[in-house]
């Protein structure tokens, strides 16, 4: 998608500070950062959203909570992290090629929603 700024990153035309990178996937520090770690997983291939997967997008979708879950423990979330992917409008979705953000570090987060 040549108007997608996740797919400029995996294309090497915008900088991104990557922590991994394989041939399906990507980890890289969120330009926004919520928390003193906040590392977004994304998959290479263009999807635009997780409610737009399909079957053959599983296994990436699992790489890219394994790869994720790692790389948030080696950049300090050693005491657990919070793992979130926003989805379509309602989700509040930004960017829309598929993301999972990984936030932590050394304080507990705050509670996920307001009751
Ligand atoms: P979401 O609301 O889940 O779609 O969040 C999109 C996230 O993407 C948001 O936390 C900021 C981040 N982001 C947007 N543009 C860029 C960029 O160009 N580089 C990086 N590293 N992150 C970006």
């Amino acid at each position: 998608m040549s108007d997608c700024i996740f797919c400029k990153i995996v294309a090497g035309q915008l900088p991104a500070k990557k922590v991994f990178e394989d041939e399906d996937l990507i980890v890289f520090h969120d330009i926004n950062p919520v928390a003193p770690v906040h590392l977004l997983a994304i998959p290479k291939k263009h999807i635009e959203s997780l409610a737009a997967a399909d079957g053959e997008d599983a296994l990436v979708m699992g790489k890219l909570l394994h790869v994720g879950s790692r790389m948030a423990i080696e950049q300090g979330c050693t005491d657990g992290f919070r793992t979130l992917i926003n989805t379509g409008r309602v989700g509040r979705q930004e960017v829309y090629h598929l993301h999972v953000h990984f936030v932590g570090g050394p304080d507990v987060l705050p509670p996920m929603l307001k009751r």
